[in-house]
């Protein structure tokens, strides 16, 4: 790692096939923070069992979605790119922060109250201290900045708040990181139900594109979206399915607002629809393309887990230890 660059810590579940709103949220601005920054990229399976995932499924996953990483265009030789798992450090100040975490604390975060909310069966204790495994994360690396779609913001937030509390009891530890929401795409929602954020572990394969759908099936999708009775492409809040196509089209096309309510004056939407069709088809094509390349090469991505696991873990250990010595413990 450079030494003078601020460094970026940044994690994605492999609970599932990656959506277009984990690309536009999360991963397209990783690709372009990665120049300025001294980046950690990590795949989060820890977090992912957090709800029951299937054991060979959950390996499968973990690697596709890294592969999924370089597809998208993150250099795993600049960047450091790994699964939590591999690294122990996450587990072991994930255990130690949450003898400085309050059950109140957790018991407030919104993503752990809807999903409670969706299950049926017993919560686990691992789902309501997810935002514990979170802040261990991003605390080892001495993180400034977390980029993450805005449903993140509220974890990052306790993060913030659970580094304050321990430096504030021991002294300076831990750098206190800031959130970066993307200015476009923080919240790409449902194609069948646009008041509801696209997810991967969304039932509805009609609500979300993913990364690697057939190039027909994207089209499709977006061609059956919900949109309204009316005829007028704006983006406001009152027309939610059409401004979820805006925040697409903006996205994968790098157009403002006004340029892009402008291109669609007096346009139909057919041919709206079918223009940010063709949009998302341009920026997930060459995706597609890099990832069946990879794939090819399996030993390649093995070298790469062994090597960016060490590398992590040398990083970690050090607020590691001196955590530990600062909480009393034998080292
Ligand atoms: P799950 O459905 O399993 O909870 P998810 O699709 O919400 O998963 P995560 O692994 O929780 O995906 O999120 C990875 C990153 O993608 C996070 O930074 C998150 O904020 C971002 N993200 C997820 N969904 C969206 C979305 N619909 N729009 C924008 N960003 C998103
Ligand atoms: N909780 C996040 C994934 C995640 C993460 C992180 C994101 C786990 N650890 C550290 C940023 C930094 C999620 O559900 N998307």
């Amino acid at each position: 790692m450079i030494e003078d660059k601020k460094v970026i810590f940044s994690g994605i579940k492999p609970s599932g096939n990656l959506t277009l709103g984990n690309y536009i949220g999360a991963l397209k601005n990783w690709t372009i923070l990665q120049h300025e920054y001294n980046c950690l990229f990590c795949v989060v399976d820890m977090h992912a069992i957090t709800v029951r995932q299937d054991p060979a499924e959950l390996r499968k996953k973990s690697k596709e979605l890294l592969k999924l990483y370089i597809a998208c265009g993150l250099d795993p030789e600049k960047n450091i790119m790994y699964i939590q798992s591999q690294v122990p450090a996450h587990a072991e100040l994930g255990w130690i922060l949450n003898c400085y975490t309050y059950v109140g604390e957790m018991g407030r975060m919104t993503q752990y109250k809807e999903k409670k909310a969706k299950q049926n069966e017993n919560t686990t204790v691992g789902l309501f201290d997810y935002p514990v495994l979170m802040a261990a994360d991003i605390l080892l690396y001495q993180t400034d900045l977390v980029p993450v779609g805005d449903d993140q913001k509220q974890h990052v937030e306790i993060t913030r708040d659970i580094a304050m509390r321990f430096n504030n009891l021991y002294s300076e530890t831990f750098k206190i990181p800031e959130v970066y929401i993307p200015p476009v795409g923080a919240r790409i929602m449902g194609l069948q139900n646009p008041t509801a954020k696209m997810s991967k572990s969304d039932d509805d394969e009609n609500d979300c594109i993913l990364l690697l759908d057939p190039i027909d099936a994207i089209a499709r999708k977006i061609k059956r979206a919900v949109t309204d009775t009316e005829k007028e492409i704006r983006y406001t809040k009152e027309k939610p399915g059409i401004k979820n196509l805006l925040d697409i089209y903006m996205s994968c096309t790098n157009m403002n607002v006004k340029d892009a309510e402008a291109r669609f004056t007096n346009c139909g939407y057919g041919e709206f629809k079918q223009e940010v069709a063709d949009a998302v088809v341009s920026t997930i094509r060459p995706i597609q393309e890099k990832y069946k390349e990879i794939d090819a090469d399996k030993e390649y991505l093995d070298k790469i887990l062994k090597q960016n696991a060490e590398r992590a873990s040398s990083i970690a250990n050090r607020t590691l230890g001196k955590v530990k010595k600062k909480i009393g413990f034998v080292v």
